[in-house]
């Protein structure tokens, strides 16, 4: 089956969560109403549409520092470039009104940290909040503003794959939600032409990276937390499958908590050899 993997960046509050609903035309993905984060850790789903599987990836938003540290936000992002560790066809970098210098920063950060300058060819800049996306002329009167913007802009835009224009107002804003089911086609269409797959050595270095600051405790969660969500997907289609993955998750659970027991004994014996022994609790 044809496979198309999509990873959503952005600032808080642009709109990743909408996006990953509006393509999955499911309400999945928490979408914020309070203008604070709303997601707080990434979420990977996947889903058939015209015998197509999309892998979606919803992470948290970036340079939020105000609930949680820069790092920590690194940390999760991270962690859904995890997710994606067979390759993505395509970063979907998210921008609403206009780019903030955090969000600048955060492209920087994903060319330069977490993949390579490379990931810019395989970056789609989706414009949301931006109510004449139908018309022709607005989206490229924006496109060139943007690029006069600023001048490291101007080298994102020039670098990247494309431009594309939404609106995905919510249900409060449009009854009919007809905006919201024409970006569907909109954001489906450009993702399913999007047929090349990066995967440079970066990804694998990253993952190295990545699961080096993991213990293996925390990969055998995200592991578990990946099986399940596939579980509950295929209970629902596939009876067979989902006995599988059961099977997979009882070994899963057996071997997380056996690491469990192990790091507990090896931090016993290192109390105990530290204590010259004395302790009676070891
Ligand atoms: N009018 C309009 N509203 C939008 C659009 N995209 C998102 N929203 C609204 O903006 C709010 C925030 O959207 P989210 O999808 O939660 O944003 P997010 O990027 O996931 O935010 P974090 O999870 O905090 O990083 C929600 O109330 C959405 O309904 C859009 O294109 N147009
Ligand atoms: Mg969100």
């Amino acid at each position: 089956m044809e496979e198309r993997k999509v990873l959503l960046i952005g600032g808080t509050g642009s709109g990743k969560s909408t996006i990953c609903n509006v393509m999955s035309g499911t309400n999945d993905f928490m979408e914020g109403e309070y203008g604070v984060s709303e997601t707080k850790e990434h979420l990977k789903k996947e889903y058939i549409i015209d015998g197509v599987k999309y892998i979606i990836v919803d992470t948290i938003g970036i340079y939020d520092t105000s609930q949680i540290s820069t790092k920590e936000v690194l940390y999760n992002i991270a962690k859904g470039c995890y997710a994606v560790r067979g390759g993505i066809s395509q970063v979907f970098f998210l921008c609403s009104v206009k780019f903030t210098n955090a969000e600048i920063q955060c492209f920087d950060l994903l060319t330069k940290v977490l993949f390579n300058p490379e990931i810019a060819k395989y970056t789609t800049i989706v414009r949301t909040r931006f109510p004449r996306y139908q018309n022709q002329e607005c989206t490229e009167k924006d496109k060139d503003l943007l690029l006069k913007s600023n001048p490291k802009m101007k080298s994102i835009i020039k670098g990247c794959n494309k431009i594309i224009h939404v609106n995905n107002m919510s249900i409060y804003e449009d009854k009919t939600q007809e905006a919201r089911n024409d970006c569907r086609k909109i954001l489906l269409t450009h993702l399913y032409n999007c047929r090349d797959v990066y995967k440079p050595v970066e990804l694998d270095e990253l993952n190295d990276k990545i699961k080096n600051y993991m213990t293996e405790e925390e990969i055998i969660e995200v592991q578990l937390k990946e099986l399940s969500q596939s579980l509950e997907e295929a209970s629902k289609t596939n009876q067979k499958l989902a006995e599988t993955f059961e099977i997979q998750k009882k070994e899963l659970d057996k071997k997380l908590k056996e690491t469990q027991e192990e790091a507990a004994a090896q931090v016993k014996e290192t109390i105990k050899k530290k204590s010259g022994g004395w302790c009676s609790l070891f």
